[in-house]
């Protein structure tokens, strides 16, 4: 059935796909918008021509869209970060014309990797979180999903990482300087947002998000605030122009720049406004629209019918009272019908179990930003108090549950109460989320609790990322339906003891790795071996994801070879990457620290045909899309119960590389589809780690372990240098010598270095079997299906949403 109907499709977009008349309207938007002759204009130019022309060209399936759904029941997720990253390439391929344009520029000599370029990514969020929201929205339109996107339109996304003398440097990110070709401002669609002493206007401006192939073109409206009124002409015409600009000003910082912090509360009173700002303009948005076309029913009996609300984290959840407010306040709806019809209308999605990052906001900056929000937030939380008293509660039996307590609002609460389903990011996550972070609420509503696995887009992740693999795939499986139907993939499992598909999947693997390597040597100037192991860690720097046990593994693994240069060894290229928050000291000495190890070995001529280290510089989606396609060896170390899913580790596996990694988050589901003997499983696990917490000693490791001892007194021996910084004692002080109170080693990186390193002993041997390995990695291909954020979003979609 399916088939069918995409098959239908794409033969359409291939008639619709006119070249001469693309190209005709091309160079005519190229001369509209420079008024220069073809010749004389630039890159720049011919890229937001290129957008111009597509935005065109979906124009009216992304109206017909608007209009066949506005009166159907929608999902909206609402998220503060989307990480789109860049748009040209996926656009194309999603329209399947990809090939087609290529063809058609280079017809009248352009470069189209030069115009692709140009582009700087949509940076709208720190990390996996952000990434996710992303996906979802490929996914949703690809499965003809009506889902909505809400969020802030930063001008300026994660601050650009800078390497100077091995240290982080963060620079600005105005990544519209030069204008932005994928938005359209609806400014007949703005809000007024009123906060306690200012009041801005909202503007949308809306991206199109489409669909695989498919004709969907669903919206992500991001919203950016600007002065109510434009310029206070009192102040000019005094020639007190500070003071005329400063209202502007001041409205303008409320979605001037995402705040970099990954997994990391940030108590400022500009945050809770951001916050505040998307939500408000958000809920009227959908308050309006129901009332425009749905006005035979003013009186909301319908609302939850037509609108699920996802909460993406912690982030969007003042939007619960907020709703409140609009139905109470706005439209004389009853506080207790308004509770009824909320409740109906919001799920909660949790992404972390590390409390620093579970957000509560003091009274006082909530009275400053949105004071009608703490009313009704006190009400909420009195009425549950209330109902516990009735069920013979205790006032401690209360307390965990109590939205309001010590005059903080405690976010995640507001959510469970106030929300129909809550919802962990993969089945391990899920049950720490049962069994301990909310284990009252558990115990309470079990009904509400779900598991939705996390998943990525093979569109933008392999299909448009790795086209040598992707053509492979579709010439083994002799159709390339597996794009929308990525479990199709098992398919490939026919080839396993094929010895030609083999070697196929390792010379493709081969030519990523030149690839790979050209764009280091472009940009980091280090030059590596592509007949090398490729063995990558790339996501934001934290010290749960332990990129010093990578490190520290490093360090003696290079002594080893010091000392014993003939030692049986497969050359390998450790590679590193990912961004520091400004304000995480230890996470930018874990980046020095990458950096002096990789500046000491790779000046190192005794070893560095052996060995080679690279920090990546600025990891992003764009650099991500260059590295998964290249990987031997995923690198996924978690402590155990920490990361609550990963979404990189799919991103390697869809892409043949084997997962080195612990017992945590999703990789324990990859282990399960691909077999765990396909993969390098180490470490402990939770619950042993539980067992073990108040007991745990990491000198002992230290004084028993040789190595451990030769990895550790490095940082301090004089052979690494920090600049005089002190970051390699801080790093030394968090593993055996703790200050002020901190637990020694709380990531029990020690405890898990020796099986580390046995792991990666077994990989340096097990490599150099490049059939065997083939196999491995076409076996984590094939059973990367179900992966895929289509999996994912139709799960929401039919368990939660019921769209
Ligand atoms: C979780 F809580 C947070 C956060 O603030 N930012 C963020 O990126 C990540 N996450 C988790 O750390 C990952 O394990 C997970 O895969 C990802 O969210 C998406 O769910």
């Amino acid at each position: 059935m399916k088939k069918i109907i995409y098959k239908k499709i794409k033969k359409y977009r291939r008639e619709k796909m006119n070249k001469n008349k693309f190209m005709e309207s091309y160079i005519e938007n190229l001369q509209r918008i420079t008024l220069k002759n073809f010749a004389e204009t630039s890159d720049k130019d011919r890229y937001f021509a290129l957008c111009d022309t597509i935005m065109e060209l979906i124009n009216q399936e992304w109206r017909n869209c608007k209009n066949r759904t506005r009166r159907s029941r929608k999902a909206y997720y609402f998220s503060a970060e989307f990480l789109v990253g860049r748009s040209l390439g996926n656009n194309l391929i999603n329209l399947g014309i990809y090939d087609e344009v290529k063809e058609i520029l280079s017809e009248i000599d352009i470069d189209f990797e030069s115009i692709e370029n140009f582009e700087d990514d949509a940076a709208l969020g720190n990390g996996g979180l952000g990434r996710l929201a992303a996906c979802f929205m490929d996914s949703a339109a690809t499965q003809k999903l009506d889902m909505y996107g809400y969020g802030v339109r930063y001008r300026e996304g994660l601050f650009k990482q800078k390497i100077e003398n091995g240290f982080q440097v963060e620079g600005g990110d105005h990544w519209i300087k030069d204008g932005d070709g994928w938005s359209i401002r609806v400014e007949s669609d703005s809000k007024i947002v009123k906060f306690r002493d200012q009041t801005v206007k909202a503007v949308p401006y809306d991206m199109p998000m489409l669909g695989f192939e498919n004709e969907q073109v669903n919206t992500l409206r991001l919203w950016q605030a600007e002065p109510f009124e434009e310029f206070d002409f009192s102040y000019f015409n005094n020639f007190q122009y500070d003071k005329a600009v400063e209202e502007k000003n001041r409205a303008e910082d409320i979605t001037r720049v995402l705040y970099p912090n990954d997994m990391q509360r940030e108590g400022r009173v500009l945050r809770l406004k951001q916050q505040y700002f998307f939500c408000s303009a958000s809920i009227q948005d959908m308050v309006s629209k129901y009332k425009r076309y749905f006005d035979h029913d003013l009186q909301f009996e319908d609302f939850s019918k037509y609108h699920i609300i996802q909460l993406n984290d912690t982030h969007p959840i003042i939007a619960i009272p907020e709703l409140i407010r609009v139905l109470v306040d706005e439209n004389g709806i009853e506080f207790k019908r308004a509770v009824e019809i909320t409740k109906n209308t919001f799920a909660f999605t949790n992404h972390t179990v590390l409390q620093e990052a579970l957000e509560s906001w003091p009274k006082d900056i909530m009275l400053e930003v949105c004071p009608r929000c703490f009313e009704i937030i006190k009400k909420l939380n009195e009425n549950l108090v209330k109902e516990f008293k009735e069920k013979g509660l205790s006032e401690e039996a209360i307390d965990p549950y109590r939205i309001i307590r010590f005059d903080q609002v405690r976010m995640a609460n507001l959510a469970i109460v106030m929300s129909k389903s809550v919802n962990g990011v993969a089945k391990l996550h899920t049950q720490i989320l049962k069994d301990d972070t909310f284990k009252n609420w558990y115990k309470l509503m079990p009904e509400k609790f779900n598991n939705k696995t996390n998943g990525i887009t093979p569109r933008r992740w392999l299909v448009y990322s790795n086209i040598k693999l992707s053509n492979f795939i579709t010439e083994k499986l002799g159709s390339d339906d597996w794009k929308y139907d990525l479990t199709k993939l098992k398919g490939l499992e026919k080839y396993l003891d094929d010895e030609k598909t083999l070697e196929e999947i390792n010379q493709i693997k081969f030519e990523n790795k030149k690839d790979l390597a050209k764009y280091i040597l472009e940009n980091e100037g280090i030059s590596i071996n592509p007949n090398s192991i490729f063995d990558i860690q790339v996501k934001r720097i934290h010290e749960y994801k332990r990129q010093h046990l990578n490190l520290l593994h490093i360090i003696n693994l290079y002594h080893k070879l010091k000392k014993n240069p003939d030692m049986d060894f497969y050359p390998t290229t450790f590679i590193l990457g990912g961004k520091a928050a400004p304000g995480y000291f230890r996470a930018k000495a874990i980046i020095k620290l990458a950096n002096e190890i990789a500046r000491v070995i790779n000046n190192d001529e005794e070893v560095n045909d052996k060995i080679k280290v690279v920090f990546v510089n600025n990891y992003r989606v764009s650099y991500g899309e260059k590295l998964f396609p290249a990987a031997d060896i995923s690198e996924q170390i978690s402590t155990a119960g920490k990361e609550a899913s990963g979404t990189g580790n799919m991103k390697f596996m869809l892409n043949g590389a084997l997962t080195l990694g612990t017992y945590d988050g999703a990789n324990i589901e990859i282990f399960e589809n691909a077999g765990v003997e396909n993969n390098y499983l180490f470490g402990a696990k939770v619950e042993e780690l539980n067992e073990i917490y108040d007991s745990y000693n990491p000198k002992e490791f230290y004084y028993k372990n040789e190595d451990i001892k030769d990895a550790v007194d490095t940082l301090l021996s004089g052979e690494l240098n920090d600049n005089d910084s002190y970051m390699f004692l801080d790093i030394y002080n968090c593993l055996i010598n703790p200050q002020g109170g901190e637990k020694a080693d709380t990531y029990f990186v020690l405890k898990d270095f020796e099986d580390y390193k046995k792991t990666h002993e077994k990989i340096n041997k097990e490599y150099s079997d490049r059939l065997t390995w083939a196999r491995k990695s076409l076996k984590n291909i094939a059973n990367a299906g179900y992966f895929s954020s289509d999996r994912t979003i139709l799960e929401y979609a039919k368990d939660i949403w019921k769209l």
